[in-house]
Order: structure tokens, then C-alpha cells, then sequence
């Protein structure tokens, strides 16, 4: 490639520029605030790979699929640049982050303009008061279908110790349904009314499934090897990140420890399997106290699914003890035989407890925060049923209501007085009438204490996350939720999280103290579910807003919809000035050695 010479200096400049801005950056933090910094870029672009043997377009961010782990501690500051090298806008979304006051950073449609094709937009946000374990994906367009996830950690601080002994290792593992057809291939599906049908497998780490089967498992498919010590014990970080397919995940002859669900530490138990929902992350300790004769299967398999049809859906990665004689085989471990149990996978939700006495983002002497005994001060029951048609197109509803995102995000237009963008009687209760689409949110009340019950009368498992919060998940059943229903809440040492399962045919309660102001998405995870309405936002203002409770509008806010007049066109990058400082130092020994040789 020819670059000119002016490029060339003209990008030294920049990134010399780049460096010292960096560094008065870093001084500062280090001078005058107490919280550190990390900073990351994210370059989100289209790679082919072909995980099932079949060649196909994915989303990896900096070229890996999956993406890069952010790795913040409790109140650390992060920055991700985040450069959008896709065909079509996008914005990425941190769930469980909980982005306190500062909605502004969410990356869901009601908080953030999309960040156009070419264009890059720098998140900036801090890891207030959280620990745990998530992962952060493409919320537009069907996109997290194709990949583009990765994971987020927020560890403890060094002065509060985590409740277990300080692992041997970290690892993460990324289970999800996966399809052979790219992501737009599936939005068009579902565009016009059709089911996705089976998935073509399950994914581990962006890989295939190990050749446990030479008739169901094509050859060639590259696998995911888990790279162990004998007597080690391991953190395991375990994220749903695929479409529709609840999983069960297991690892032949070994027990998984629950340690963590979504920024809490639970009361450890042990599991030989465990059912992980699409959106949900949990922390198992796994020790590694088998005989290393062989390697071991890590098996994710599709649940409550007619096994027979659904053979293929199964991700399998290899356990490999650094001693080990040989490759796994025979059967694959046996999944939960439920068949005529439909209580066994509700009660195994219904066991994850918190554990109040462990600390997480602080020092926690008195235990935990006591729930059981603050007032509901308003109740919303949220019922999906199967999608309907409506003015011809197939969509998804909660109470009736398939959203419409608003054209311009919902604290901007709040800001600029734009008048219609949305509307503030989403209902409290599933009503009388037709379904519609329509542009209707919930008008939550600051400091209130909020009950949301889940009512699922679809006939498929769904799973639901609410953004900037977590909650706590108080009750479970089948059949339709009542008042008396509370009666049967977990009071006492529920877990807090920030994604629950919501059974067919079944009600999940959660409990919400809505002490964080801003607009909070709240939405299926069931990927094709929200992509046909299946959402709504919370809205939660200071009444007395007096400029402490909400962050300012950040600098760098992109502007759409009715504001889309006040946004400047981002300059595009030349070839040259997107050199990075990477390849400019190359560049700069490169031009040494010119000048060298050319005075020599
Ligand atoms: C993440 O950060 C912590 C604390 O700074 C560090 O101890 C750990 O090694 C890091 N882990 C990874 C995987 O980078
Ligand atoms: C885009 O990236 C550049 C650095 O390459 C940065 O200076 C700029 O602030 C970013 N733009 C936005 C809107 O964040
Ligand atoms: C709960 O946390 C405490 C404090 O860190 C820890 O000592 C204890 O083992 C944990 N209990 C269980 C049952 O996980
Ligand atoms: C996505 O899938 C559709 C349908 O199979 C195909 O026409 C299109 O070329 C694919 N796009 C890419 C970029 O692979
Ligand atoms: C492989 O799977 C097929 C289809 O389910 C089954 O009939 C066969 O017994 C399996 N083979 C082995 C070696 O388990
Ligand atoms: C839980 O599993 C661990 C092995 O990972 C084992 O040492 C421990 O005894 C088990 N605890 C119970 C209560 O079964
Ligand atoms: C090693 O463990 C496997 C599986 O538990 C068992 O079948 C085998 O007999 C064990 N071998 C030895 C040498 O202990
Ligand atoms: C599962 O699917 C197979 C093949 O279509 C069918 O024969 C069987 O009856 C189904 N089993 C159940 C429990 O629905
Ligand atoms: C909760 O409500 C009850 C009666 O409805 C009232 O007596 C009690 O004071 C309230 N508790 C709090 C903490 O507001
Ligand atoms: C159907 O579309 C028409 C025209 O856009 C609109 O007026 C009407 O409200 C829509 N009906 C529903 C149920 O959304
Ligand atoms: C929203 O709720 C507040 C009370 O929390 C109320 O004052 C306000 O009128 C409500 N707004 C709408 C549009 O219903
Ligand atoms: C799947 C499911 O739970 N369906 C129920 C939805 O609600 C109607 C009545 O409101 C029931 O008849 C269905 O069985």
C-alpha cells in the first residue's frame, strides 16, 4: 500500500498527540481522582469463519470472535472507542452494568443514537459499587445472532476478600444456540412471520462441538479446549449469550460449585448440572479432582426441547487435564432426565440464594439489605403471550403492547423538549383490547419499591433483563400469579441479579428499589422475541431534580431522530490517519532506517 509521505508525518503527529494526551490523562487520574482508568478500542467488523463447517459471517470485535474480556475492578472508570466497521449501525449494550445515574451510556435504542457505519462513539462510564461477572453485546438489528459478545468482569477490590478461596484460574465460556445463516438472513425470517425453526448446534467460545459423535458431528469442525492443572480449582465464568435455547451445562465426573449470578455471591452449593438461561452468567468453582486417565466432555444441550429433533443442539469443549492420557469418549454425560418433572429445573432456579454475609463492591458487617421488609409501592404484571399478527406483520407483545422504538432517545428528547416521542402509560396490568404496536413506556416512580411480575403465556421458556438494575428474585410457579402469591416470596436470602427465566405457562416475581434515575430497557432475551416488540423502558426522575441525580448530557452525545439536525457529520477517517500508533511506531523505525540508508 502507498501511504505519502505527509500521511505518514501527519499521523505521527496525531499519535504523538494521542500519547501525550494520554498521559496528561493518566496524570490526572492518578493526581486527582481516586477511581482508576482503563481504556479500550473496539474495532466491531465483519470476519467469516466457520464454526459448524459451514463458512459464515460473524461480528468479532478486534478480530476475535468472541470479543476481548474487559477486566475492571469495583469503581474503576472504563472507556471503550467503540468503531463501528459493520455495514449498519450499532451500539453495544453492558447488561448488569448498571451505569448508575447515567443512562446516557445504556447502548440500547431509547438511551443512544446508533452509531452509524464508519462512524465510532466513545462510551464512558464507571463500574460503581459492582462486582461480578457479564457480557456486553450488540443490542441492534439481530446482531448478537452473529456474535460480537464478550465478557465483562468486574473483580473485587484488593482490601475485600471474595467469599472462597482465590481461584487457580478465570476462565469464560460463551454457550449459545447457533445458526448456520447470517443475521440478516434471520431478521428476514422473522420479517416476514416465520419461525427461526431448530438451531443448526450450540456454541462454546465461538467453536463447534467436539467429535463426540462421528454420525452427528461432521469432521473438521474446530472445538474448544478447556487447558486445566490436576488439583487446581477453577472460576468458571458461564454466560448464555445465544438466541432462544435454554441450556443445560455440565462437565462429565466433575461438580460445579455455584459461587456467583450476576454481580451477587451466592450461598455455594453444588450442582452436576445446571439449566442457564439465554442472558444469564454464573460463576461456578470447579475443582479439578478427577484421575486424569482421560480428558473430559463440557457438554451445553438444549433443554425442555424434544430431544430426538434436537440432537444437533448440543456444544461439547473438551476438559484437558495437563496430565491427561487420552481423548474423551464414549457417551456424552447423561442430561437431567425430566421429561414428566416439570418442577425439577424451577426448583434448581428457586435454590440459588444469596449469600448475605459475603461482601461485594463493600464491606458488608450488617448482612444484607433486608427487602422482605420495604412496602411494594407499585406492582406491574407483564404478561408475553405467543406473537400476534398486527396490521399484518408478526410481532411479540408485553400487555398487549409490541414496542416501537422512539425516533428520538427518550432523556435527549426529554432534554430538547421534543414533543410525541413517546408515550408514558405503558399499563400496569395485561388489558381488554387488541394488541398494538405502540411507542409506550413505564412511568416508575424515583425511590419507589417495585414489583414486576413476569406472566408468561407463550408457550416457550423466555428469559428477562432489566438494564441499570438488579432485582431480586422473589418468587417461581406455575399458573397465573395472584396476590396470595406473595405469600410464597422468598423474603429472606433471594438473589440479586439482573436477568431471570420465566417458565411456559408460569409467573416470576422480581422486586426493584428503584433508586437509580435515568431510562432503563426491560426486555425478553429471547433475541427473537425482542426483536418483535417484546420491551419497554422504565422511566425513573428525580422529581426534585436539582442536577445531583442525573449526569449531564456527555459531550460527545450523538443526535437523531428529531434532533438529528443538531448532529455534526463525523469526519471519516482517511487510510492514512487511521494508521494506528501501533503501526506508526513501525512506520517511524521504518522511516530511521530510510533516512539511514539515504545519509549513509
Ligand atoms: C484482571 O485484573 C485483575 C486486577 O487488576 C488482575 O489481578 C487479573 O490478573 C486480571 N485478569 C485478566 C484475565 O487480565
Ligand atoms: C472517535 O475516535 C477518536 C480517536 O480515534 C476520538 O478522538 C473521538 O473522540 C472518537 N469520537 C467519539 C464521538 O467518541
Ligand atoms: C458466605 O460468605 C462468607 C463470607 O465471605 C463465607 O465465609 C461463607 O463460606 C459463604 N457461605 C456459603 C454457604 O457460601
Ligand atoms: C447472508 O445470508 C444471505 C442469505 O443466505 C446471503 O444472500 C448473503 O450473501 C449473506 N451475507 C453475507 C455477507 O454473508
Ligand atoms: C451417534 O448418534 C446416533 C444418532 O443419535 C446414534 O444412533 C448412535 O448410536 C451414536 N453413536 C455412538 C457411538 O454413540
Ligand atoms: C461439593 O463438591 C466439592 C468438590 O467440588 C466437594 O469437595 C464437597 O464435599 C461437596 N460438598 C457437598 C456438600 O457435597
Ligand atoms: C479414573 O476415573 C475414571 C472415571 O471416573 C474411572 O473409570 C477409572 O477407573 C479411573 N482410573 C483410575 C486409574 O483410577
Ligand atoms: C419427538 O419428535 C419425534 C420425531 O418427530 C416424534 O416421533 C416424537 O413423538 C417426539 N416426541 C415427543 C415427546 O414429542
Ligand atoms: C408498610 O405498610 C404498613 C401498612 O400498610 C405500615 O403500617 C408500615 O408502616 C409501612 N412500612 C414502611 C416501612 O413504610
Ligand atoms: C395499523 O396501521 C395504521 C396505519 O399506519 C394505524 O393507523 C393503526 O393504528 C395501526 N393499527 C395497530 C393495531 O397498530
Ligand atoms: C408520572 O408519575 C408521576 C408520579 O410519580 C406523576 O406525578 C406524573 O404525573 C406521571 N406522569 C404521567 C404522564 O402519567
Ligand atoms: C401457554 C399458556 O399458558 N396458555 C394459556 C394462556 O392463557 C389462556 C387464558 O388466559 C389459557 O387458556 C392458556 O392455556
Amino acid at each position: 500500500m502507498a501511504v505519502s509521505q505527509s500521511s505518514f508525518s501527519s499521523s505521527l503527529v496525531l499519535c504523538l498527540f494521542g500519547f501525550f494526551v494520554h498521559i496528561a490523562l493518566l496524570s490526572t487520574n492518578l493526581c486527582f481522582a481516586a477511581d482508576p482508568t482503563i481504556s479500550y478500542e473496539f474495532h466491531v467488523s465483519y470476519i467469516t469463519v466457520s464454526p459448524l463447517g459451514v463458512p459464515q459471517q460473524v461480528i468479532a470485535v478486534n478480530d476475535k470472535f468472541p470479543g476481548p474480556r474487559i477486566n475492571a475492578t469495583t469503581n474503576y472508570n472504563v472507556i471503550v472507542n467503540v468503531f463501528n466497521e459493520l455495514d449498519e449501525d450499532l451500539l453495544i449494550t453492558w447488561p448488569g452494568i448498571q451505569m448508575r445515574r447515567d443512562s446516557w451510556q445504556d447502548g440500547v435504542l431509547g438511551t443512544n443514537c446508533p452509531i452509524p457505519p464508519n462512524w465510532n462513539w466513545t462510551y464512558d462510564f464507571q463500574v460503581k459499587d459492582q462486582i461480578g461477572s457479564f457480557f456486553y453485546f450488540p443490542s441492534l438489528n439481530f446482531q448478537r445472532a452473529a456474535g460480537g459478545f464478550g465478557s465483562f468482569v468486574a473483580n473485587n477490590r484488593p482490601i475485600i476478600a471474595i467469599p472462597f478461596a482465590q481461584p487457580d484460574g478465570d476462565i469464560e465460556i460463551f454457550i449459545g444456540d447457533w445458526y448456520t445463516q447470517n443475521h440478516t438472513a434471520l431478521r428476514k425470517t422473522l420479517d416476514t412471520g416465520k419461525d427461526l425453526g431448530i438451531p443448526d448446534g450450540v456454541l462454546i467460545n465461538g467453536k463447534g462441538p467436539y467429535r463426540y459423535n462421528t454420525t452427528l458431528v461432521p469432521d473438521g469442525i474446530e472445538y474448544e479446549t478447556i487447558h486445566v492443572d490436576p488439583g487446581k480449582t477453577y472460576r468458571l465464568r458461564v454466560h448464555n449469550v445465544g438466541i432462544s435455547t435454554s441450556l443445560n451445562f455440565r462437565i462429565q465426573n466433575h461438580i460445579l460449585v455455584l459461587a456467583e449470578a450476576e454481580g451477587h455471591y451466592t450461598i455455594q452449593q453444588n450442582y452436576t448440572d445446571f439449566d442457564i438461561h439465554v442472558g444469564q452468567s454464573y460463576s461456578f468453582l470447579v475443582t479439578m479432582d478427577q484421575n486424569a486417565s482421560t480428558d473430559y466432555y463440557t457438554v451445553a444441550s438444549a433443554r425442555f426441547v424434544n430431544e430426538s429433533l434436537w440432537q444437533k443442539v448440543t456444544g461439547v469443549a473438551v476438559l484437558h487435564y495437563s496430565n491427561s492420557k487420552g481423548p474423551a469418549s464414549g457417551p456424552l454425560p447423561d442430561p437431567p432426565n425430566d421429561v414428566y418433572d416439570k418442577s425439577r429445573s424451577m426448583n434448581q432456579a428457586l435454590s440459588v440464594r444469596q449469600n448475605g454475609s459475603a461482601s461485594g463492591a463493600r464491606p458488608n458487617p450488617q448482612g444484607s439489605f433486608h427487602y422482605g421488609s420495604i412496602n411494594i409501592t407499585d406492582t406491574y404484571v407483564l404478561q408475553s403471550v405467543p406473537p400476534v399478527t398486527i396490521n399484518g406483520t408478526l410481532r411479540a407483545t408485553l400487555n398487549g403492547i409490541s414496542f416501537v422504538n422512539p425516533q428520538t432517545p427518550i432523556r435527549l428528547a426529554d432534554k430538547h423538549n421534543v414533543k410525541g416521542d413517546y408515550k408514558l402509560d405503558f399499563p400496569n396490568r395485561p388489558l381488554n383490547r387488541p394488541p398494538r404496536k405502540d411507542i409506550s413506556i413505564i412511568n416508575a416512580t424515583y425511590k419507589g419499591f417495585m414489583e414486576v411480575v413476569f406472566q408468561n403465556n407463550d408457550t416457550v421458556m423466555q428469559s428477562f433483563h432489566l438494564n441499570g438494575y438488579s432485582f431480586f428474585v422473589v418468587g417461581m410457579d406455575y399458573g397465573v400469579w395472584t396476590l396470595e402469591s406473595r405469600g410464597r416470596y422468598n423474603n429472606w436470602d433471594a438473589v440479586s441479579r439482573s436477568t431471570t427465566q420465566v417458565f411456559p405457562g408460569a409467573w416470576t416475581a422480581v422486586l426493584i428499589s428503584l433508586d437509580n434515575v435515568g431510562v432503563w430497557n426491560i426486555r425478553a432475551e429471547n433475541l427473537d422475541r425482542w426483536y418483535l416488540g417484546q420491551e419497554t423502558y422504565l422511566r425513573i426522575i428525580n422529581p426534585e431534580e436539582n442536577g445531583e441525580t442525573e449526569f449531564a448530557v456527555p459531550d460527545n452525545v450523538l443526535y437523531c431522530g428529531a434532533l438529528a439536525n443538531l448532529q455534526k457529520e463525523q469526519k471519516h477517517k482517511s487510510s492514512a490517519s487511521s494508521i494506528s500508533c501501533k503501526n506508526s511506531r513501525l512506520l517511524l523505525t521504518l522511516i530511521i532506517a530510510f533516512l539511514a540508508f539515504t545519509f549513509s
